[in-house]
């Protein structure tokens, strides 16, 4: 039984604002529950709902605001067994992972902003360097209401960050979440509505593209959108036709390159664990390996050890490694990877097939003797599998890993630091992590976000809370004469003074220098 049949195959044939949508279990295909699909019209009275809610909430002093979304965090954290239990459910991940990959983070994400918000956002003067007779002030608008589209691998995690940031700002937020996992952003909506917060700031709309489309069309002011590629030029185009401001958080192939003096054991555990967390659908997993040839053999020795050790269940049942495929579609593309790769000559190192029987389940796959003539190590794969390739040097790997449209993460293993960090700057990638995997992905303090096709704008990092916001300057005339020397008339002795003025400020060596010199 799979997601992508039973969403389509349980909505009525009208698609769009009729019939309901099933969340199915991918670990055992029992029934969750439903959703309505979500019409236009009330895709709309939900942004005019939240529009009101926001007018007050953004009169609040932001400290007040930050005390509320402490509060939700709070009753988040109450809850963690509950809401952690429904994600591992809807999504079949371990429950380790529903509780330390999206819970946990969510919450330190807002605890993060609701200490750092205030300082963040507070008005600033910005100092003039010219024009000494005036001040500038800067002020951090919210922008209205804040539409969150968002995918179905991390539903709980990845609405959460954008939100509790949002609301931070000053803003309100109609979330429409993946119609495969629709029932823990309910989940996440009710724990704010039972904590007491004002429930029409935080608003969910369900159903499929439609309904996010509608979204974007109901009057928000601001567009953060987790997805595909595919999906995201068509909403980041449907944004440039509203004139609406847009995150685009896309897909990922990162590269893990594991120089010669890496440390081996470490690059090992750290590949398997970053290409088959989350059975590999995350948009920052390892999704290539260049190995250089002298640590080659013993890094995919060692790879394929750690592969073969993993546990892949139903997380109901008792701890596992790896749950299940959360959306079908995702097994066909790793069978079509696998297949193409071992036509073209890999070797299946360990795992390659579907589990049969209950649930959606694919063998954590690990794929040897790579080439770039294959799709699997140009082509995002979103799934448990992970290929290596053996490189002739760092610069080799380099040129493959920039050579891909895709750039959100990449990986450096090295046992010398200082020549990772030079490497990494030579990576095409939003973020590199240096020895390390994934782990970014709920740091609040850094911004996240891809280069190239993966996406634009960033997400966490406190120039994204800026950018949920408008920047307002306001100046004012420190002395204000009834006329300025700028203004009309214009007049011949005005002109040659004016260009004496302009070279003698701008000028080498000019005024201009000598101020910025002073300030
Ligand atoms: O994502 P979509 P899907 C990749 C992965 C996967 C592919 C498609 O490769 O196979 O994307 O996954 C809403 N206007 N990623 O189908 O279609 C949709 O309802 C407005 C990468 O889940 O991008 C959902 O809420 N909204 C990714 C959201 O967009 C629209 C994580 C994402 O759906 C819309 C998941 C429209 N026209 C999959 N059409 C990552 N970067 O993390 C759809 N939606």
């Amino acid at each position: 039984m799979g997601l992508i049949a039973t969403s389509t195959a349980t909505t009525k044939s009208n698609g769009h604002g009729e019939g309901r949508i099933k969340s199915y279990a991918p670990a055992t295909g029992e029934v969750l529950g439903d959703v309505p699909i979500m019409t236009a019209d009330e895709v709309r009275a939900a942004v005019g709902r939240a529009r009101r809610a926001q007018e007050s909430w953004a009169a609040l002093p932001i400290e007040e605001r930050c005390d509320r979304v402490r509060r939700y965090a709070q009753a988040l954290i109450e809850r963690q067994d509950e809401v952690a239990d429904l994600l591992s459910r809807e999504t079949g991940k371990p429950m380790m992972e529903a509780l330390l990959h999206e819970v946990a983070p969510s919450v330190a994400v807002a605890e993060y902003f609701c200490k750092r918000g205030p300082e963040i956002l507070a008005p600033r003067e910005v100092p003039l360097g010219l024009m000494k007779h005036r001040r500038a002030f800067l002020h951090y608008v919210p922008r209205g209401v804040v539409g969150v589209i968002t995918p179905w691998n991390y539903p709980l995690y990845m609405p959460l960050r954008d939100i509790g940031m949002a609301f931070i700002a000053g803003n309100a937020v109609v979330l429409k979440p993946s119609e495969v996992t629709p029932l823990i952003a309910l989940k996440a909506k009710e724990v704010w509505d039972q904590a007491g917060l004002p429930a029409d700031l935080f608003q969910v709309v369900t159903g499929g593209g439609a309904t996010g489309g509608a979204l974007i069309d109901a009057g928000i002011q601001m567009c953060i959108f987790t997805g595909g590629v595919a999906t995201g030029r068509r909403v980041a185009s449907a944004c440039g036709e509203r004139l609406i401001p847009c995150v685009m958080e896309l897909g990922g192939k990162a590269p893990l390159i594991v120089c010669a003096d890496a440390d081996v054991e470490r690059a090992a555990r750290a590949a398997v664990f970053g290409g088959f967390s989350n059975g590999g659908q995350v948009c920052i997993s390892v999704e290539r390996v260049y190995a250089h040839r002298d640590v080659a053999d013993q890094l995919t020795q060692r790879m394929t050890e750690l592969t073969k050790e993993l546990k892949v269940g139903d997380p109901q049942k008792g701890a596992v490694d790896v749950g299940a495929i959360i959306f079908p579609k995702q097994i066909d593309v790793a069978e079509a990877h696998i297949q193409d790769a071992v036509q073209k000559g890999a070797t299946v190192l360990a795992g390659g097939k579907r589990i049969t029987g209950q649930g959606q389940f694919f063998e954590p796959t690990l794929l040897g003797d790579c080439t770039h003539d294959m799709t699997v190590m140009n082509e995002e794969i979103f799934g448990p599998v992970v290929p290596i390739m053996r490189v002739d040097s760092d610069e080799e790997a380099l040129r493959y890993a920039n050579q891909i449209n895709l750039g959100l993460n990449a990986y450096v293993f090295s046992k010398d630091r200082d020549y990772a960090h030079r490497l990494a700057e030579r990576v095409q990638a939003g973020s590199v992590l240096v020895n390390d995997v994934l782990i970014n992905g709920g740091m609040p303090e850094a911004p996240f976000g891809g280069v190239k096709d993966s996406g634009f704008g960033r997400v966490l990092g406190e120039d994204s809370l800026k950018e949920l916001c408008q920047v307002k300057h306001i100046n004012i005339d420190r002395f204000a004469t009834s006329n300025d020397p700028l203004w009309f008339p214009y007049t011949d002795k005005g002109l040659a003074l004016a260009r004496k003025a302009t070279k003698l400020v701008f000028g080498g060596g000019g005024l201009l220098k000598k101020l910025s010199q002073l300030f």
